[in-house]
């Protein structure tokens, strides 16, 4: 196997071979450890990002990977045309985790958003009579759920979208956090269901006002509409409860997990839900060939284990009030940003700049360069998303970098 010698090797090789479709910021990892991540040269960073909220139980977490290590040299993959001894004691342990009747076991979150669509839409024609191929499924603007033909189909973001099409039909979209257009696009004929995020995470980390969830979740429940809930970024104690439903103690008709279902060791996705809507799934009628693999099963339960036996949701529920504290404190001494937002350790900051300036990347890149790594989500909006088993001095060690790196920002 070649060897990377040097950043630039590792950057090289990935610009020849590689499609072009991302653009990261400048550095090369080769090691991560619960909040630490490591480049080729060895410079030690805290990772802000979280991988993008996969990496809540830290990296390379030593339970998980255990799992990992045991169930791999045992057995890996049987496909669903056999059995295996793993995925019943995984669909037991995730059905009382989350308290759902059953679990359609997936490996990416597209995958899990695209599978609850479909049990949705099977659901309304099979079990509220709706007319075949009418079922209208209603998303909120800005929504992020994935990038498959269909999820993008409902995306309002251009780069997205742009000559991906023909589109999939049959969504009808809504401003997020107005329960009225909510109100009113549910007196449309043949809604199935309403598609929402908690928190919106790739828009920018728009928090919802409270209540919007539960209203929503009522007004669902009369109209006979699934609500079905996307925590692929907001679940797994991401938000300070082990579900951003729980703050408003709602129970969606389908709950979609993804990311740290796995502790981001390997790709684990779900979509749970009560019989009376499982069931309109028969044998061939969905699946996937790592669909509820051994390995993920395995990887998945210690995973969720770590989230349960060191409080993640607790630890990251007290730090998210610190930090946002810490950050307001900032944005008092700066004219640089503008606000802080989030709940739990899934929070923005926003940059007193215009979406289409570089400042934000600009301080992202400068924030790399003093030991901490985070990404502009949109524009102007930095994401801040550190692993939940982050200490608090470890918490504070990490604003006073963001601190010192605005103000000499500031200076420039
Ligand atoms: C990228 C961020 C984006 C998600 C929600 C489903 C999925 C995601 C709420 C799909 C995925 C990832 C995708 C990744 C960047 C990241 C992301 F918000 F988390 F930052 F893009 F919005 N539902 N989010 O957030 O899950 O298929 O990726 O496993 O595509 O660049 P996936």
């Amino acid at each position: 196997m070649e060897l990377v010698h040097s950043s630039q090797d590792a950057i090289t090789l990935e610009n020849k071979y590689g499609a072009h479709n991302y653009h990261p910021l400048p550095v090369v990892l080769a090691k991560g450890d619960g909040v630490y991540v490591w480049d080729v040269e060895g410079k030690k960073y805290f990772d802000f990002l979280s991988a993008y909220s996969a990496v809540n139980q830290g990296h390379c977490h030593p339970r998980i990977v255990n799992a990992l290590k045991e169930q791999a040299e045992t057995l890996t993959l049987t496909s669903r045309a056999f059995y295996n001894d793993v995925l019943g004691v995984y669909e037991k342990y995730m059905s009382e985790y989350f308290g759902f009747d059953k679990i359609l076991p997936m490996n990416t979150g597209a995958e899990a958003v695209e599978t609850a669509i479909k049990i949705c839409r099977k659901w309304a024609y099979e079990k509220k009579g709706v007319q075949e191929t009418k079922a209208k499924i209603i998303v909120c603007e800005n929504n992020f759920h994935g990038r498959t033909t269909t999820i993008i189909s409902f995306s309002n973001d251009q780069d997205a979208r742009k000559n991906f099409g023909p589109f999939t039909e049959g969504f009808i979209k809504i401003p997020y956090n107005d329960i009225n257009a909510l109100e009113e696009a549910l007196k449309e004929d043949n809604v199935a269901g309403f598609l929402v995020e908690p928190i919106q995470g790739e828009a920018g980390v728009f928090v919802p006002d409270d209540g919007y969830l539960a209203k929503a979740d009522k007004l669902c429940k009369e109209k006979n509409v699934l609500f079905i809930a996307d925590e692929v970024q907001t679940g797994i104690a991401r938000t300070g409860e082990l579900l951003a439903c729980d703050y408003e103690n709602i129970r969606p008709d389908l709950l979609i997990l993804g990311k740290a279902v796995s502790g981001g060791v390997y790709p684990v996705s779900a979509v749970l839900a009560d019989n009376s809507i499982m069931e309109v799934i028969k044998p061939g009628q969905h699946g996937s060939t790592f669909g509820g693999n051994p390995l993920a099963a395995k990887v998945a339960m210690a995973a969720l284990d770590v989230v349960k036996d060191e409080g993640l949701a607790e630890n990251s529920r007290r730090l998210g009030v610190i930090f946002r504290e810490r950050m307001n404190a900032l944005i008092d001494a700066t004219d640089l940003i503008t606000q802080v937002r989030g709940k739990g350790l899934l929070n923005a900051i926003v940059i007193n700049d215009s979406p289409e300036s570089s400042t934000a990347w600009n301080i992202c890149v400068a924030l790399k360069e003093n030991g901490l790594l985070a990404k502009p989500t949109h524009g102007n909006i930095i994401r801040f998303a550190p692993p939940l088993v982050m200490t608090e001095e470890q918490l504070h060690e990490c604003c006073d970098i963001i601190d010192s790196t605005i103000t000499q920002f500031n200076a420039v």
